[in-house]
């Protein structure tokens, strides 16, 4: 996927995108002060894209819990002089504005800048101002506002909320004909717990199509995470962290303070990821409807005459069709499918289908144990998925199907 930001154009692909971050502030947690003169600013810029920053973030009010807002005026005067400088330069990096008003992106993207980056979410007033000028926008997720935020953060699911929420962002920026880029807004309404389940989860936020940008360069819960470690010691967690998410496909853009080790990171990550061996395709053997007696029920008058149950088993092999031979040998045949899941059916008694579901799977994954190393078809299976469905359940309940289903892996 390319992204558009003015003159230039974002790749997404293998590796992650670094996103230098350039804290125009006095008080910002991590770089406040360090780039507060305007030419201290543009010299920075200069230093990040020389280190390799793919676009530079130019934010001019601090956001950590429990910052002051800045007024618009201050804000303009910080941010103004310096993107106008880093414009005459032309370092051949997007320059992106960090900013929660949007009089300040307006201004922001008329004086050089490219994308705005919004830590608000991107409501309406901030989108039409990006169609005005066609700059992708980067909406982000925040609990409460920098000043609170931080005092009891309070979500049912974490993932699935922020997820839903910027699937709407997405979907708003859609209406605007705004290209969104997601971020979780790590640190931001957040406890470790949530920071960390979120960044475990970047998935489910990869699955709503757009880039994801994640920022977690520097930020306080590593140190809670890894046990008090000061901010200027926090780049090996941060590393850490940009790591598993990059590596795994779950960040496009990592928004860090530290662009060439990042630049590292992901030109390591470039590398490696094209290289790993993808299947082709996939082979699976199933057998479907497979007949089973069992004595099955949560209860003993259940239990004590058998029933008919039908059983899914689907196995996925781990081989790649390219490699697999057309032979038996080289596969799972699925009439030893069937004949185990009858086998583990008819032996013993289950109170739950899940319960018989497991077990048929385990059995079958027992085999891949027994016989590793070797060259007989078991120990080539990647994953089964079993199903077990009642339809005598079913007819007295007057549903289609009734059961469960379970994955199973070695
Ligand atoms: N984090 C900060 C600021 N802006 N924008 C996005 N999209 N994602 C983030 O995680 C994010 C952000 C906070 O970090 P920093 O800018 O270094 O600090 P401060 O807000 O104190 O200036």
């Amino acid at each position: 996927m390319e992204l558009v930001c003015g003159p230039h154009t974002l790749a997404f692909g293998e590796r992650p995108l670094v996103m230098g971050v350039l804290n125009v502030t006095p008080d910002s947690f991590s770089d406040g002060g360090t780039f507060h003169a305007p030419e201290a600013a543009i010299e920075g810029a200069q230093r990040m894209a020389a280190e390799g920053a793919d676009l530079i973030d130019i934010g001019a009010e601090s956001t950590r819990p429990g910052a002051e807002p800045v007024d618009m005026t201050e804000e303009l005067a910080r941010l103004l002089p310096v993107i106008e400088g880093i414009d005459c330069l032309d370092l051949g990096v997007p320059l992106s504005v960090d900013t929660a008003k949007p009089e300040a992106a307006d201004r922001a993207l008329a004086a050089g800048a490219h994308m705005i980056n919004d830590i608000s979410g991107a409501g309406e007033a901030m989108l039409e101002v990006a169609a005005r000028h066609g700059a992708p926008v980067i909406a982000m997720h925040m609990q409460g506002e920098p000043r609170t935020m931080q005092r009891k953060p309070r979500y049912g699911d974490v993932v699935a909320e922020i997820r839903n929420y910027l699937a709407e962002r997405v979907a708003a920026g859609r209406r605007h004909g705004v290209e969104v880029l997601v971020d979780p807004g790590i640190g931001f309404g957040k406890t470790l717990e949530h920071n960390l389940d979120l960044l475990a989860n970047l998935d489910e936020l990869k699955r709503i199509g757009a880039p994801v940008v994640l920022g977690v360069s520097r930020k306080s819960f590593l140190d809670r995470l890894l046990g008090g470690v000061p901010v200027e010691e926090r780049l090996h967690g941060t590393l850490a962290v940009n790591a598993w998410a990059a590596a795994l496909g779950f960040a496009d853009v990592l928004r860090v303070h530290d662009v060439e080790p990042h630049r590292q990171l992901a030109e390591s990550i470039g590398a490696l990821r094209p290289r790993r061996n993808r299947p082709a395709a996939r082979r699976r053997v199933f057998a479907r409807g497979i007949v089973c007696r069992s004595r099955i029920g949560v209860t003993c008058e259940e239990r004590a005459e058998p029933q008919d149950l039908l059983v899914d088993i689907e196995a996925t092999l781990a081989s790649e069709a390219g490699d697999a031979r057309d032979d038996l040998a080289g596969t799972v045949d699925y009439a030893a499918l069937a004949g185990l899941t009858q086998a583990v059916a008819g032996r013993g008694e289950y109170r739950l289908v899940e319960t018989l579901a497991e077990r048929i799977a385990a059995d079958v994954g027992r085999r891949t144990s027994q016989t590793a190393g070797g060259s007989t078809p078991w120990n080539r299976i990647e994953s089964l998925r079993v199903r077990v469905t009642k339809p005598g359940a079913a007819r007295e309940l007057g549903a289609a199907e009734v059961g469960a289903e379970i994955d199973w892996r070695p």
